[in-house]
């Protein structure tokens, strides 16, 4: 995987906050949570009602990736931020 090292080990981490649209219940938790839980290369999905945090590397792909999950949810990602 290119997001690994050669020696596979994980290149540079960072915690990713999406602030989502149109989430109302646990359901709704859990199908984001199952969403962002299938896209490569993310790790440590917490979901609450309005927000999904995760941690990946520095590839912004990744990030679009996410969105497209949640969007193919029927949620909006409405804006989202990362911390070292
Ligand atoms: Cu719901």
């Amino acid at each position: 995987m290119r997001r690994r090292g050669p020696y596979g080990d994980v290149m540079s981490e960072k915690t990713v906050t999406f602030s989502i649209e149109g989430m109302h219940c646990g359901g709704c938790v859990r199908r984001v949570t199952g969403a962002l839980s299938e896209v490569d290369g993310i790790s440590d999905v917490r979901v609450d009602v309005g927000t999904a945090t995760f941690v990946t590397d520095d590839d912004d792909g990744i990030v679009d990736e996410a969105k497209a999950a949640v969007a193919a949810l029927g949620f909006t990602v409405t804006g989202w931020q990362a911390a070292a």
